[in-house]
């Protein structure tokens, strides 16, 4: 018989209540010793029971509702028990659970039963989490998404479209004597879908990273110039050092902000100058490190420094400080790529922040962006190229259809894969799942 597994749902500490979740074969066993009820309580329906120890005294009054198999989470008979919260109530009530009997659940486990239950897709599985752990709306918005079957409905058509192909060649394989000619035009029109709509879901998939892992902005320039400023500016708040003296910050500091449902973490760096201090040194070599890492750069100048070059392939953004130290017009000093700022007034702040917001939307954000693991991902470019060798084969005109054949059936069994369809290794389940909280 299958373990019945239990675990606290909500987090530890102090709160209003705890929820203990219970998932297996004995779960109504454990609802009769727990409440000390012979009756069978209702599916769905909430009652309010005394809860008893193993020696009988009462742990707490609590509510108790109990899912008949297959109506619950996980598909298995299942007891939820909505207790004092705090951690001493709900600690008794899962020792006694496990001295019944009972096994502590593992990080996930009751989402992975759901899924071996056929309860949900991987993916979907996999939302649950990503719902949990979203930082962002959008984040949360992609993975209720996701958690609906949306994500799965929409990467399903791949599959129709490689066995259309599919059908036509081993038809030709099959019984080629009875078939007419290859119908080429027609394959190449479905290849031709096909790569599309992979080419499609890949380029949603990248701007989904992005929504899920963030990017970073980095502020560069040299000493003095008010990077650091500007980097309190932006935040609103005094989190970096900020002195009349050159080569002030020394270590890289950064914060995340969410800019157009993005996580866009900030990064104030050393300023670079010629130095022999030891520490300001490694302070500038960190700058370089975050420069190669960064996704954005703000480059920061002030009108009597020059501009170095910076020969880099991500969007840069120019900003001229401290133009409230400008007497006169600013058409004198201001470049034509500049934004001109004072970080010490905030005059300038709101073009800059809508600069910032238009450069991310336009290479970050996806409105359809999709959120996959880097499991996910890589079975996707296992996909992507499986039919990329298939269209190649097919297009060479080569005589053996069988090769062109085994490329798409290697890429319906891996897109399955993705779906989350046939028979997963226990190590792929088990490193899926193990990131979950436990009690979901
Ligand atoms: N007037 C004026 N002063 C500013 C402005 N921004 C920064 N400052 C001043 O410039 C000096 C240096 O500012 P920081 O923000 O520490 O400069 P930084 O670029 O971080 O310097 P390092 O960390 O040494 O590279 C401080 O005295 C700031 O008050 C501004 O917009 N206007
Ligand atoms: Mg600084």
């Amino acid at each position: 018989m299958k373990d019945t597994i239990c675990a606290l749902a909500t987090p530890p500490g102090r709160g209003a209540i705890a929820i203990v979740r219970v998932s297996g074969p004995r779960a109504l066993e454990l609802y009769k010793k727990i409440t000390k009820s012979s009756s069978l309580p209702q599916h769905r329906v909430f009652s309010l029971k005394n809860l008893y120890d193993t020696e009988g005294r009462v742990i707490d009054r609590g509510l108790v509702v109990f899912f008949k198999s297959p109506y619950s989470y996980t598909g298995e008979d299942m007891l939820e028990f909505h207790v004092h919260g705090g951690s001493i109530v709900s600690s008794l009530l899962m020792k006694t659970l496990l001295m019944h009997g009972a096994r502590m659940a593992e990080p996930g486990e009751f989402t992975k039963r759901a899924f071996l239950n056929g309860k949900m897709d991987l993916l979907q599985a996999e939302a649950v989490n990503e719902m949990i752990s979203a930082k962002t709306e959008l984040q949360y918005r992609k993975a209720l998404s996701k958690l609906k079957g949306k994500l799965s409905r929409e990467l399903e058509p791949v599959l129709e479209l490689i066995r259309r192909i599919l059908m036509e060649i081993e038809a030709r394989i099959e019984f080629e004597e009875d078939t007419g000619p290859l119908d080429r035009a027609k394959i190449g029109m479905y290849f031709k879908e096909l790569e599309e709509k992979i080419r499609e879901i890949t380029e949603r998939a990248e701007r989904g990273r992005f929504i899920q892992n963030g990017i970073k902005v980095v502020i560069y320039g040299k000493t003095n110039v008010g990077k650091s400023t500007l980097f309190n500016r932006i935040l609103g708040e005094e989190r970096a050092i900020v002195t009349p003296f050159e080569g002030t910050t020394r270590d890289i500091l950064h914060e995340e902000l969410d800019i157009a449902g993005i996580p866009v973490k900030f990064i104030d760096t050393a300023g670079i100058r010629d130095t022999e201090d030891p520490v300001e040194k490694i302070g500038i070599e960190r700058t370089k490190r975050a420069l190669e890492d960064a996704d954005v750069i703000i480059y920061v100048r002030e009108a009597d420094k020059k501009r170095e070059f910076l020969n880099v392939d991500k969007p840069v953004i120019y900003v001229l400080n401290k133009i409230d130290l400008i007497k006169g017009s600013l058409a004198g000093v201001l470049k034509e790529d500049e934004i001109p700022v004072s970080a010490l007034t905030g005059e300038g702040i709101d073009k800059l922040i809508d600069r910032l917001q238009k450069e991310i939307k336009e290479r970050f954000y996806h409105e359809n962006a999709i959120i996959l693991k880097a499991r996910e991902l890589a079975i996707l470019e296992d996909v992507k190229k499986e039919i990329h060798d298939a269209r190649k084969l097919f297009e060479e005109e080569i005589e053996e259809l069988e090769l062109v054949s085994f490329h798409l059936n290697e890429a319906y069994r891996k897109h399955k894969e993705l779906l989350g369809f046939g028979e997963l290794p226990e190590e792929v389940l088990n490193s899926i799942f193990e990131n979950f909280c436990i009690g979901k």
